[in-house]
């Protein structure tokens, strides 16, 4: 499902560092992209502001003029965001937003132990392919008084159309990998009509898919708590694990403790017309400003997102020199047991691009 690389002159590239360490790692990605040379075309970078900073500096989390800027851009990489957890009036999360406002409709988060790695048994390969835009995301709350107590109510969105081109997209990711195995992931046992729809819904796509694209691909399921349990126990059994939003947001960062580190682990947040890479961290304020931060989950979206473009070259490259210093293990953040700044952590990257 890569995009289409036609041909470009120039590489338009949208950053959005938002909140916390975000505005330390999407620097040490721009950098390792312009490391490629002519393996992409020449990027042309646009800062762009969002978050809950922005928020507090100018009264809106997402300006319109980052919107229209991407709406010009190929592609953007967003660094993190860091949502207050109580409510703040006029207030709201701009990477949700923005994953609703460009149908950025899939999140896909890659979780794979780097070989050789000897701490982590088994091997663990999967990927995580997340709902983006719907479940209990469309953030429709409410909250009522009554005679025993206030009364919160939200609304969880489950669509055929949104489910349906999910699956398609986890039968495609599937179809490029060995295994080609996709588990769905829910809880029908419980919600039988929502995650039920989004359970038979996936279900079918093999049955409508054109000349029997998708007849090789072996389906299972999991309910969610077991998927979890399973995860831990013998994570080496999945492969492309599709789930709505919250489920996939929260196995995702789980699987992460697999391989190391939430530092380590990229996605990409796709739709049919653009692509934003996205480390799957938060904005970490207990470490932000303290030059710390791992890069390497950054410089990982950044080669998911050119893959998806279709540089495959340039995104191999950025690629190998992430794993090339995570197992040689000498220049490592804190986060994976080194005590090396986000500077040289980059400078062992760029050394090696
Ligand atoms: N880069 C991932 C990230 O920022 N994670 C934190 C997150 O998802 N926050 C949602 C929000 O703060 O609105």
């Amino acid at each position: 499902r890569a995009l289409t690389t036609a041909a470009r002159s120039s590489l338009k590239i949208g950053l959005i560092p938002a909140d916390g360490i975000g505005k330390e790692v999407i620097p040490a990605a721009r950098a390792a992209i312009e490391a490629l040379g002519s393996d992409i075309p020449k990027p042309e970078f646009y800062n762009l502001d969002a978050g809950f900073e922005c928020f507090a500096s100018t009264g809106t989390a997402l300006p319109e003029e980052t919107v229209e800027a991407l709406q010009d851009s190929h592609c953007a990489l967003f660094g993190a965001v860091s949502s207050p957890i109580t409510k703040v009036t006029g207030y709201s999360s701009p990477i949700v937003a923005l994953r609703k406002k460009l149908d950025l409709y899939a999140n896909v988060r890659p979780v794979v132990s780097v070989a050789e790695n000897a701490q982590e048994k088994p091997r663990v390969d999967l990927v995580v392919v997340r709902e983006n835009t719907e479940c209990l995301y469309v953030k429709q709350e409410t909250i009522t008084s009554t005679e025993s107590g206030k009364e919160a109510r939200a609304t969880r969105l489950i669509t055929e159309r949104a489910s349906r081109r999910i699956g398609r997209l986890a039968f495609e990711l599937a179809l490029g990998r060995p295994r080609q195995l996709v588990t769905i992931i829910h809880k029908s046992n419980v919600l039988s009509v929502t995650d039920g729809l989004f359970r038979e819904t996936i279900r079918a796509v093999p049955r409508f898919a054109e000349n029997g694209r998708y007849d090789n691909i072996q389906i299972e399921e999991q309910i969610v708590d077991s998927a979890v349990y399973r995860l831990f126990r013998e994570p080496q059994i999945y492969d492309v694990m599709v789930a709505p939003n919250l489920y996939g947001d929260i196995i995702s960062d789980a699987a992460a403790a697999l391989v190391g580190s939430l530092g380590l682990v990229p996605s990409i947040n796709a739709g049919d017309n653009f692509v934003m890479g996205e480390p799957v961290h938060g904005s970490a304020p207990d470490i932000a400003g303290r030059g710390i931060a791992n890069p390497l989950a950054s410089i990982r979206s950044a080669a998911l997102m050119l893959r998806h473009l279709g540089y495959l070259n340039g995104a191999d490259r950025l690629d190998k020199a992430v794993d090339g210093v995570i197992r040689e293990g000498q220049v490592l953040t804190p986060d994976l047991g080194g005590s090396s700044k986000t500077q040289e952590v980059l400078d062992a990257v760029l050394k090696k691009i």
